[in-house]
């Protein structure tokens, strides 16, 4: 048995108070584990302790130096911890460590002697509490939270083979309409993107929620034999092929793939010579196909925001825009981009989306748009509303065109020289416009894979490289009093909101949606004066932290 190593606490597990209260040893801060201690006893043990002038803190954060446990062993007291940080607690990990000092992990026995010392006692080895030499495989079973949202689920994790292999199942759940199942399979993806190691055997899984015997079984597959049977098959089936070829074709979903692949169109080249009559949505879809099945990178969706900001502030001074969506999250590439637009003044932003939708289209900015009206009247759509991630707000789906440098040069905005290339002004037939497109301003961002696009489908007109490129692009306007709750429901993932919107119906009694969250106990809304507050504190638009912005609600 060795000790623990003092290990550290991220800064960001929580935007707590700490420090701020008086204490007589300053350099020690304690956290009390409630994890079998229970909440009563902790309680007790923190008036007995701030009775005596030492300083306790409720939530971990960075400025706890002592953390004092109960019948916990080191292996949970570990995990435990690596689950509160994800993993970046731990020697030689990339941790965003904010503080330089570390975290000592200790027994009960040294908080009793330090109360009746009246002191922090020195620490000696028995205090601390002690793991085994090895690790070894097993994961310690500790008391993983069921729904995705009250975890810790990092972008970069330690099970990407495993999460590829359900995410594949997940797909082909979804594309063949089988939500429950996707669901299934998406759960357990996130389940193991939480964990904080590596999982080499599957009994290391043995009590943690979210597996279900189906995914268990694919999850033992790929760890005995490094691939899954069915995922194979899945990846190998023509159906699931088409299905996703098909579906990738902006405007299309899985029921219309599904009637084509019965049809025998299997490919976007098989719906062009079908002759098929397509929606506005879906000729565009068709066109630009190829583009918009690159991702879009980070550089992009920031140049992208430029132009929604020169836009929006043409037409309405004073409104905010927000990148949403995975960008939010921290993704470095996406299918799309999103904003959200909001007005301090609440009602400013009413009819905002045509205006700005009039700017994009006379500058040349927008290849296709449709725009639809917020339709969400808050005494219609009360707690009785399901839980659902369809929301009301006036929102616009677009495909802009962004211009792109083939020398690699970083984002101009301005009046700099024109990139575009005139033969291709205005060829598309599709575009939603009615005028003649002006050349656009130029506006040039670095397309790491401008130059990649394969034109498959043989819509370039154009000898040389393309100076621009296609992108997905979501608007949506929220009213001010309704902005956290726009800003939470269209942060995603899909599988963190559904799971936010769940543990609120079971387990709080609320029901949230992007409008609003409602007691249905009281039935009232939480309502601006709340919002307003979290605005001021300004924790929530700055964090990805939604289930501390959650709790700053009172949710929990
Ligand atoms: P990406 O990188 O593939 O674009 O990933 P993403 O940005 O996470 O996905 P997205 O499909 O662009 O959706 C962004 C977020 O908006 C997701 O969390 C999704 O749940 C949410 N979302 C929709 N549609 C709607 C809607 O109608 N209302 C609300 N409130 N949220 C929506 O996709
Ligand atoms: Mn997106």
């Amino acid at each position: 048995m060795v000790p623990l190593k003092r290990r550290k606490v991220n800064c960001s597990v929580t935007s707590d108070s700490s420090g701020d209260r008086t204490s007589k040893f300053p350099g020690v801060v304690i956290y009390l584990l409630e994890r079998k201690m229970g909440a009563s006893r902790r309680a007790f043990l923190t008036r007995l302790g701030r009775g005596k002038g030492f300083n306790i803190e409720y939530s971990l954060s960075c400025s706890i130096t002592h953390i004092v446990s109960e019948n916990n062993s080191g292996e949970e007291v570990r995990t435990w911890l690596d689950l509160q940080t994800g993993g970046q607690g731990r020697e030689g990990g990339e941790g965003r460590t904010a503080r330089p000092g570390s975290v000592h992990l200790l027994d009960i026995v040294w908080y009793t002697e330090s109360m009746h010392a009246g002191i922090p006692v020195i620490i000696l080895d028995r205090h601390r509490l002690q793991e085994r030499e090895k690790p070894g495989l097993e994961l310690a079973v500790v008391s993983v939270p069921s729904y995705a949202c009250q975890r810790h689920t990092p972008l970069l994790h330690h099970n990407i083979t495993l999460t590829d292999a359900l995410s594949i199942l997940a797909e082909n759940a979804e594309l063949g309409e089988n939500e429950g199942r996707g669901v299934a399979f998406r759960r357990a993806a996130a389940l193991l993107k939480s964990l904080p190691q590596e999982v080499r055997g599957a009994e290391q899984l043995r009590g943690l929620p979210c597996l279900g015997e189906h995914s268990l079984r694919v999850i033992k597959e790929v760890l005995e034999d490094g691939v899954s049977h069915e995922v194979e098959t899945t990846t190998h089936s023509e159906q699931f092929k088409a299905m996703k070829a098909l579906t990738g074709i902006f405007g299309v979903g899985a029921k219309t793939a599904d009637r084509w692949f019965k049809e025998g169109i299997h490919t976007p080249s098989d719906l062009q010579r079908s002759g098929h009559t397509l929606n506005r949505a879906q000729r565009a879809g068709l066109q630009y196909y190829d583009e918009l099945n690159l991702p879009v990178t980070k550089s992009e969706a920031v140049a992208i925001g430029q132009i929604v900001e020169r836009a929006v502030h043409a037409v309405l001074p004073g409104a905010e825009i927000t990148l949403i969506g995975g960008f939010r999250r921290g993704k470095q590439t996406g299918h799309d981009v999103d904003f959200l637009i909001t007005h301090p003044d609440e009602g400013r932003e009413e009819g905002l989306m045509p205006k700005v939708v009039s700017w994009l289209e006379a500058q040349g900015f927008l290849l296709y748009q449709k725009t639809t009206g917020n339709s969400y009247l808050e005494s219609k759509e009360g707690p009785a509303r399901p839980a659902s991630n369809m929301d009301r707000f006036e929102r616009c789906f677009s495909i802009f065109r962004l211009s792109t440098d083939n020398e690699g040069r970083e984002i101009q905005t301005g009046n700099g020289p024109q990139t575009y290339s005139p033969t291709l002004t205005n060829t598309d037939p599709h575009t939603h416009s009615e005028s003649p497109h002006p050349l656009p301003q130029t506006l040039v961002v670095v397309g790491d894979h401008a130059q990649k696009v394969s034109w498959v489908l043989g819509h370039s007109q154009c000898s040389g490289p393309r100076s621009w490129r296609a992108v997905r692009v979501d608007l949506v306007v929220s009213p001010y009093s309704q902005f956290p709750f726009a800003l939470l429901g269209w942060t995603g993932s899909k599988l963190f909101e559904r799971e936010l919107r769940r543990w609120a119906v079971h387990e709080k009694a609320m029901t949230l949606s992007s409008h609003a969250l409602y007691d249905r106990k009281r039935v009232h809304t939480l309502s601006q004066t709340h919002t307003r507050f979290q605005y001021s504190s300004g924790s929530f638009l700055t964090n990805n932290r939604y289930v501390e912005w959650v709790r700053g609600l009172g949710f929990v």
